[in-house]
């Protein structure tokens, strides 16, 4: 048994689960996973693999990495599309290459790389408070720009959409960018428009755990060909396309074998996400009145990568996970605590300004519960009922 200082579990609270040092005995340990890779066509990738090989092209803007930048814009009808290491380094590139530095508005309820991301490249991140579903708070947001704001970056948490049209309103107003951080968002529309076209830019992540894995990786959207341009020297040292140093860059670069596993998965993108869609709807059906799933509005497609689940109490939460793990369920507590208060912004001063009691409901209530390719109909059915016995 290993104790983990809270991944899972509220700011200070200790849960202990099973979990070896190892990701692989963890993995054989459990029946479902939360961020299991969705992995669908092993030969297609594998040949691209030799191909990578014969072609002795292995990274430094290759022919993969290009095949996956136009896939990509072509999926999501964006006229660029710039894939890089992850998204961390995605949102730290778009946040550089903001005219000057300042405050940049973005919720406390996200992963930690939303606002370290805005820290690390010498912005002040002002937390603002969710509404019901995780999503920013346009009221929230309206009330706390000033004339120190460069920025606002909302979260299209768990494949869900934020207000758009009221943020894109506040933002014009303000003077200020947006940035989207669609990490989760990949494959989601809202009102018939893909997220990706949304904002100045669009962050979205490839990681392993992601609606479409390419191992680790990430890649940025934007119809501005100038950021386009900045984000691909920024991304390669600072090198233009003569090969002369023209800005102080970092190695942001995408290789080929992250670019073939994202485009071999890209691939399936539509049979994943029917497959979550369908995972999804034994949950609704099957999970107890006594929770609340959050799920997209009327008008949002989501990719449902993600299953977010809202429990009646914080105590009754931690059960949930307790009883989900013992029992070979991974569930996963995202996101607890809110940014704000986790040590180094409490250590440095950056905590809270704004009202962020939901913030702090919500992710003392939180749960995700597992999804994707390696979970069918009977699995969700199972999963739900020891979670619907642990609220008992
Ligand atoms: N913005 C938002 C809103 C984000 O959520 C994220 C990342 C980012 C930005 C930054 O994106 P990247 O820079 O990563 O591209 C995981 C992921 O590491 C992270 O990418 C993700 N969000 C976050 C929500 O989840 P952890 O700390 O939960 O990772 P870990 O290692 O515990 O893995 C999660 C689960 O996935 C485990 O239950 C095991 C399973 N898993 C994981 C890996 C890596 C596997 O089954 N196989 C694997 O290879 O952060």
């Amino acid at each position: 048994m290993f104790c983990k200082p809270c991944a899972g579990g509220r700011n200070g609270h200790i849960i202990c689960y099973p979990i070896d040092s190892s990701l692989k005995a963890l993995l054989s340990s459990l029946k479902f996973v939360v961020g299991k890779p969705n992995v669908l066509d092993k030969d297609r990738f594998i040949a691209r693999l030799l191909e990578i090989i014969d072609n002795e092209v292995h990274t430094n803007d290759g022919p993969f990495v290009r095949e996956l930048e136009g896939a990509l814009a072509n999926y999501l009808g964006v006229p660029h599309c710039v894939a890089v290491a992850n998204a961390t380094l995605g949102l730290e590139l778009v946040l550089n290459a903001l005219p000057r530095k300042g405050q940049v508005i973005v919720p406390s309820f996200t992963f930690i790389a939303s606002a370290h991301a805005i820290v690390r490249t010498g912005h002040t991140p002002v937390f603002v408070d969710v509404d019901s579903r995780g999503l920013i708070d346009p009221q929230a947001v309206a009330a706390a720009v000033g004339p120190e704001t460069v920025a606002i970056l909302p979260v299209n948490l768990f494949g869900l959409v934020c207000d758009v049209e009221r943020l894109s309103d506040i933002a014009s107003s303000a003077h200020a960018r947006l940035i989207y951080d669609s990490a989760h968002a990949l494959g989601v529309r809202s009102n018939g428009k893909n997220v990706g076209g949304f904002g100045w830019a669009e962050v979205f992540s490839l990681h392993a755990t992601k609606v479409v894995s390419g191992f680790e990786g990430g890649f940025v959207t934007t119809s501005d060909g100038e950021l386009a341009r900045v984000l691909r020297e920024a991304r390669n040292f600072g090198f233009d396309k003569k090969g002369v140093i023209v800005a102080l860059g970092t190695n942001a670069k995408m290789s080929e074998v992250h670019a073939a596993m994202a485009l071999t998965n890209l691939e399936k993108i539509d049979w994943i996400i029917e497959h979550n869609a369908a995972n999804f709807c034994v949950y609704q059906s099957e999970l107890s009145e006594l929770c609340a799933l959050i799920e997209p509005q009327e008008g949002e497609s989501s990719n449902y990568q993600y299953v977010p689940v809202i429990v009646a109490t914080s105590d009754l939460r931690d059960k949930v996970f307790a009883k989900l793990i013992a029992k070979g369920i991974a569930a996963k507590i995202y996101f607890s605590p809110g940014v704000h208060s986790t040590v180094p912004y409490i250590r440095n001063n950056i905590c809270r300004s704004h009202d962020l009691s939901r913030t702090i409901d919500i992710s003392s209530r939180i749960i995700c519960l597992p999804t994707g390719v390696h979970v069918d109909a009977s699995g969700v059915r199972a999963i739900a009922q020891i979670f619907n016995e642990a609220l008992l």
